[in-house]
């Protein structure tokens, strides 16, 4: 056998760089695109040698912040449908833990990431290593072990030669598609720079591949008798069918068969906006034209999706429909009691297809769901372009604005942009009101829903996906939690449009906290002054060019059109602040379950109370 004299680091680097995946769609690629890294002493001898040798063949980007640049690798593992990844390195002690929080976003949303942070030394020499965390009780325990639960796989290589195993193990779970999630190596810092004979094999992988899992025969067989009997069907589609690019297939089954379909966060895109039969946003996000039609359903094809509390309206929205699940991983195909159909989405409803031969909705169903589209439609296009009169605007006209600003220089925004966001009100709005002409323009982190996450997941975006605008949709709450990530964007040349919705708080919560018959508190800036503080004034757009960012502060809708022409056109990073407010939103009709305090001197909250018990009573169970 011949071999190598490498370091842990240099074999682990030299695979990374080697390592190439057939996409589905028949290409060669390389599989990792690039590492991003923040060094320390627990990485920048090991790692950054052996990066630096190889940055010709695999790029490695300095960003401001390990959970942040994570949040961008995860951003660019969705924006990629999880064929593509991008590993992040960082030191030991606070520079791992401040992953934590990214592993748990690709955790929830079962996105591949490649985590590398440092470890203390396997030798124990200088315990304790500055940064050690020091366990009283378990010697074995360091701040790595935090990744344990929030990964798909964690190892911690006490050995150089533990990386022939433990890589090509992390590589084949972030490409299964039923087990797909974050993968933790933890390397100690002087195992890294330890040398070992490195097989040659190790540092020429063999060609990756994703599988399709077909169906069993029998589930098959049951899923098909089920979809015989429904009447009134109704499809839910989640991010499984963009991950599996289950597109045609899902286009060529609701057409088939005349289903209507409608769309989680994760699943919206899988059918262009304006297809006939595609309903738009269903759940506690949802439209209410959709979750009128959902609550008639008879079966229910939940094809991709995790089924959390905002699909289902807390499992209240389409609680007396039969429930089929078609999903990879049987976790999912399994929830609720559902009949399972476990097999990849695309191939499962190809093997359906055969079997569905001659059996279509109820007629009158699916022309209801047609016009209940159409209606849809008219309504989006009308809450999405009403200029405000004397009040501030909106989520729905800025989200207005920024598309309509695409028309203006010939552009169809629906094709061109990736609209992003994570956290606050926005999603709500954007689920039901933005329209997606293509696979992935709508890029909502809705698992884990991560304040922080938007900024740095435009820039993971627009390295994904650098022929298309990157358009970063954000809170003020959310802007402020996590923003050096826009410094890396002009850093690295990657150019997004970040909307700032300056509604000066915690809109969403405060509006929560009101319907839970609390009193205002502890959301909106100006209700959080102590005596002695001083009111808030975040200067936004003074900010972003702080950071090097070109930006202004709109006075209103019309300006905000106007300055996203200028963005569009622009080649940097470009952020725009927008006053709104946080009292008008567009109401879906769908309950959320959040849980009211059983006893409470506020007549408000006991009011709340008997209205939480009684909307229980429709779930689920
Ligand atoms: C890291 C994190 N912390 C807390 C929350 C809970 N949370 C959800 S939305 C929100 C407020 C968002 O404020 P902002 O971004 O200004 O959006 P707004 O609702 O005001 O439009 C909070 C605190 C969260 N989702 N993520
Ligand atoms: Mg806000």
């Amino acid at each position: 056998m011949k071999t190598q004299r490498l370091t842990l680091a240099q074999a682990l680097v030299k695979h990374l760089a080697a390592l190439r995946i057939e996409t589905h769609d028949g290409q060669i690629q390389p599989y990792c695109g690039g590492v991003f890294t923040i060094f320390g002493h627990g990485n920048v001898a090991g790692m950054g040698e052996a990066l630096v040798a190889e940055r010709d063949r695999l790029p490695t980007f300095r960003a401001h912040n390990e959970q942040t640049m994570a949040h961008a690798a995860i951003a660019y593992a969705k924006a990629s449908f999880r064929e593509r990844i991008l590993a992040v390195s960082t030191s030991i002690g606070p520079g791992a833990t401040n992953l934590v929080t990214a592993a748990a976003v690709a955790h929830v949303n079962r996105l591949p990431v490649l985590l590398l942070p440092g470890d203390v030394f396997a030798s124990r020499r200088p315990d304790p290593v500055l940064q050690q965390i020091e366990s009283f009780a378990q010697g074995d325990v360091s701040a790595s072990d935090c990744f344990r639960p929030v990964t798909r796989y964690f190892d911690r290589l006490t050995r150089p030669e533990h990386i022939l195993t433990a890589l090509p193990r992390a590589i084949q779970m972030m490409t299964d598609p039923a087990n797909c999630g974050p993968a933790c190596l933890s390397l100690p810092q002087d195992v890294q720079a330890m040398a070992f004979d490195c097989p040659e094999s190790f540092l020429q992988p063999e060609l990756l591949r994703f599988r399709r899992p077909p169906a069993d025969p029998r589930e098959l067989a049951s899923a098909a008798a089920l979809l015989r009997q429904a009447r009134q069907p109704l499809i839910v589609v989640g991010g499984g069918v963009l991950y599996s690019q289950a597109w045609d297939a899902l286009r060529a089954f609701a057409e088939a068969h005349g289903v209507p379909v409608v769309e989680s966060h994760g699943g919206k895109s899988s059918l262009p906006w304006d297809h006939p039969l595609n309903l738009g946003a269903i759940g506690v996000d949802g439209i209410s034209g959709a979750n009128e039609l959902a609550r008639s359903a008879d079966l229910v094809f939940a094809v991709g999706t995790r089924l959390q509390d905002f699909t289902t309206g807390s499992h209240a929205l389409f609680a007396h429909a039969r429930l089929l699940s078609l999903n990879v991983q049987p976790y999912d195909a399994g929830k609720w009691s559902a009949s399972a159909l476990v097999a990849d989405a695309r191939t499962g409803l190809e093997q359906l297809a055969p079997l569905l031969q001659g059996w279509a909705a109820d007629p009158a169903w699916t022309e209801r769901a047609r016009r209940n589209a159409a209606a849809t439609n008219a309504r989006i296009q009308e809450l999405t372009t009403q200029l405000p009169q004397g009040v501030l605007p909106y989520d729905a006209e800025v989200i207005g604005a920024v598309r309509d600003s695409a028309a203006e220089l010939g552009l169809d925004s629906g094709v061109q942009d990736v609209a992003l966001c994570a956290a606050g009100t926005l999603p709500a709005e954007l689920h039901k009101l933005w329209r997606a002409s293509k696979p992935g323009n709508y890029h909502m982190e809705y698992g884990y829903s991560c304040m922080g996450y938007e900024v740095a997941g435009g820039l993971g975006v627009k390295m994904a996906r650098p022929e298309q605008e990157s358009i970063v949709f954000v809170g003020d709450g959310s802007y402020m939690m996590a923003n050096s990530e826009l410094a890396t964007s002009l850093l690295l040349g990657k150019k997004m449009i970040v909307v700032i919705l300056d509604n000066r708080g915690y809109g969403c919560i405060e509006r929560l906290q009101l319907k839970t018959g609390s009193p205002s508190f502890n959301n909106m800036l100006d209700d959080c002054v102590p005596e002695g503080g001083e009111r808030s004034r975040i200067d936004f757009a003074m900010h972003a060019r702080a950071m090097g960012a070109d930006s202004v502060h709109v006075k209103d809708v019309a300006e905000l059109k106007a300055a996203m022409v200028k963005a569009r056109a622009a080649k940097r990073t470009q952020v725009i602040v927008i006053d709104t407010t946080h009292t008008r939103i567009t109401d879906g009709g769908c309950w959320w379950e959040v849980a009211i305090p059983e006893v409470s001197d506020r007549a408000e909250v006991q009011q709340a109370r008997a209205g939480y018990e009684q909307a229980q009573q429709g779930q689920r169970l």
